[in-house]
């Protein structure tokens, strides 16, 4: 069994969510926050047998749509005290984690 962690935007979010269960799919979202743009996405958590890993690949890589979104960088000694400037920052479409389950229980 593995445990799928993915990272979508939250726009994504109720697309993944529809297809991930209408596929029958257990999974839980978490609202979470990047580090580095600090905006909010959302984390699936989806427990799924081996050989159902790249379904669930397929369907965020499928609706998890690459974009950009806007960062200020502000200045310091690099670019001069006051100084900002405007970056449209790649994001997405999902960044996935595949992690092995030792164990699994419903109780
Ligand atoms: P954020 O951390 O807000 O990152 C948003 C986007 O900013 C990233 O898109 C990447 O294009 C860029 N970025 C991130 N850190 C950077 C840095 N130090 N310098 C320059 N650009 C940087 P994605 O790679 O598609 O990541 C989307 C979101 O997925 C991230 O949001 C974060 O929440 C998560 N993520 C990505 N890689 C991760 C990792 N290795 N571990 C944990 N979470 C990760």
């Amino acid at each position: 069994m593995k445990l799928i962690l993915a990272i979508v935007n939250n726009d994504d979010t109720p697309i993944i969510s529809e297809q991930l269960t209408s596929a029958g799919f257990n999974m839980t979202k978490i609202a979470s926050t990047g580090g580095f743009l600090m905006s909010g996405n959302t984390t699936f958590i989806t427990g799924v047998e081996d050989d159902k890993v790249d379904d669930v690949v397929d369907i965020i890589s499928k609706y998890g749509k690459k974009r950009t979104q806007p960062y200020v960088a502000r200045g310091g000694a690099m670019m001069g005290e006051g100084v900002s400037v405007l970056h449209n920052i790649p994001v997405g479409g999902g960044t996935i984690f595949v992690l092995n389950v030792e164990r699994f229980e419903r109780v």
